[in-house]
């Protein structure tokens, strides 16, 4: 190498430093199953346990298994509501910190086999992987690490219990997707060394696709609140290297790291009730379709991916409430997003994130919008499976004489979903001010909200 080369280098990587990102080259990418994870955007949680008949959110482990008892209970129901929501997975708490197994663990009596439920017979992680299975959505599991009922919780030996239960689960209901590793643990809890690399590496042999959420990864980070909020800038890498297993500093949780090595992006949980059991008195709290839209707009809008909590009652169903909301946010999105206004452009408005525009820092560009259109939102994309680069950027519109600012916007990502109020213009003008690197533009769009947002 000449030392003229490297001497530039040198340059480009003291400049890189001194932004803070990232150097060219060495970008965090995502592995195919975090690149199959994000374009689902949408997907749901199912909190169900013995709380669900206890009114309470954290049971304490000493329920009896004879109050389960979903007498109505009808998996499709629930799957079926949202598929045609556009729900692309569901993720099933299949034992909470209560330690309740929700199918017949040969590990404990503490499960559905000790209830009347089907006379001790039923399994519900099953009829939800069935019912995934029949509607086409993706199945993933929540298995809570802490457990307040199984008397091994607290020695070496409950790490093992966990095991088995995993291997149980991960190997008698086909493909799981996800597997959820809640980090909850009540202060006056016992103390409890999780066999973190041991759990990981169990579901790496058992489920070489799933990807596994805890607090920091390995694939899916927690967003850092359960609010429905992804920062307004959201990086999808942060440092792990050197933590203990599912550990980051939780201040990059929310916003990502832009200097940050490994690629583990935000999943925002929220749900669409206060708790995330069914409470009949928190059945006039639903939230609205239209709230459910902007939560998609802090979740997916800001580079990470709406899991929507929906609790089934005491029957065994989705409640009235909840399955009027999910219809009113699909309807409302699909009205938002049926037409990209913007005039074919090669790349741009094909649907597909691995076609792509290469775009320089400050170099401006044009999209034509075939004759003056009013519009109101826009949607930018890059292509993460090269990482992701943009670190803010501007969109202006031409008034007829002028061209004039309409919205900065810092990262992208995913996907950047831009509000602000109708203009009428027959063109735009983007700019990338700011990035790590070139960024490759995989998707372009301006569309009319629909007036129910
Ligand atoms: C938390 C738990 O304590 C809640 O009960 C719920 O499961 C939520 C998704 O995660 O940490």
């Amino acid at each position: 190498m000449k030392p003229l080369r490297h001497t530039t280098l040198a340059i480009i990587s003291l400049l890189s430093s001194l932004l803070g990102y990232a150097q060219p080259g060495t970008l965090p990418k995502p592995t195919p199953r975090q690149l199959a994870w994000q374009p689902m955007e949408t997907t749901a949680f199912l909190h169900f346990t013995v709380n669900t008949y206890t009114d309470k959110e954290w049971g304490d482990g000493t329920e009896s298994p004879t109050i389960f008892n979903p007498t109505k209970l009808d998996a499709r129901q629930w799957i079926k509501a949202l598929k045609e929501a556009g729900f692309q997975m569901a993720i099933i708490t299949a034992k909470h910190h209560d330690g309740f197994c929700l199918w017949p663990s040969k590990m404990t009596a503490h499960s559905v086999k000790s209830s009347p439920w089907k006379n001790g017979k039923g399994d519900v992680v099953k009829e939800v992987a069935d019912a995934c299975r029949e509607f086409g959505l993706k199945f993933g599991v929540y298995l809570s690490p802490w457990d307040r009922h199984e008397p091994r919780y607290g020695t070496a030996s409950y790490n093992d219990y966990y095991k088995s239960q995993l291997r149980e689960l991960l190997t008698n209901y086909g493909p799981v997707s996800e597997v959820w590793f809640d980090g909850a643990k009540g202060d006056n809890a016992k103390d409890m060394t999780y066999d973190f690399a041991g759990y990981w590496a169990l579901v790496r042999e058992l489920q070489p696709n799933a990807v596994m959420f805890s607090d920091a990864g390995p694939d899916v980070r927690w967003v850092g609140n359960e609010s429905g909020n992804a920062g307004e800038t959201c990086w999808s890498t942060i440092n792990t290297e050197g933590l203990a297993p599912g550990k980051a500093d939780p201040k990059y949780l929310n916003r990502g790291d832009p200097t940050g090595k490994q690629w583990v992006p935000a999943e925002t949980d929220v749900s669409i009730r206060p708790g995330w059991f069914y409470h009949a008195t928190e059945d006039p709290k639903v939230r609205s379709g239209k709230n459910l839209v902007d939560l998609y707009y802090q979740s997916v809008g800001r580079n990470s991916l709406l899991l929507l909590n929906i609790p089934p009652n005491r029957d065994g169903l989705f409640s009235e409430p909840d399955m009027a909301s999910l219809k009113e946010f699909r309807s409302i999105l699909d009205e938002t997003f049926k037409q990209n206004l913007v005039a074919k452009q090669p790349y741009l408005t094909d649907k597909k994130l691995g076609t792509f525009t290469t775009v320089s820092a400050n170099q401006p560009l044009t999209i034509e919008l075939g004759g003056d259109k009013s519009f109101d939102r826009i949607a930018i994309q890059e292509n993460i499976a090269n990482g992701q680069r943009v670190a803010s950027g501007r969109v202006e519109y031409w008034d007829g004489s002028n061209w004039k600012s309409l919205q900065t916007f810092t990262t992208v990502g995913y996907k950047r979903l831009l509000r602000f109020p109708a203009v009428t213009s027959s063109k735009l003008r983007l700019f990338i001010t700011n990035a790590n690197g070139a960024v490759q533009l995989a998707e372009v769009g301006v569309f009319k909200a629909s007036v129910r947002e």
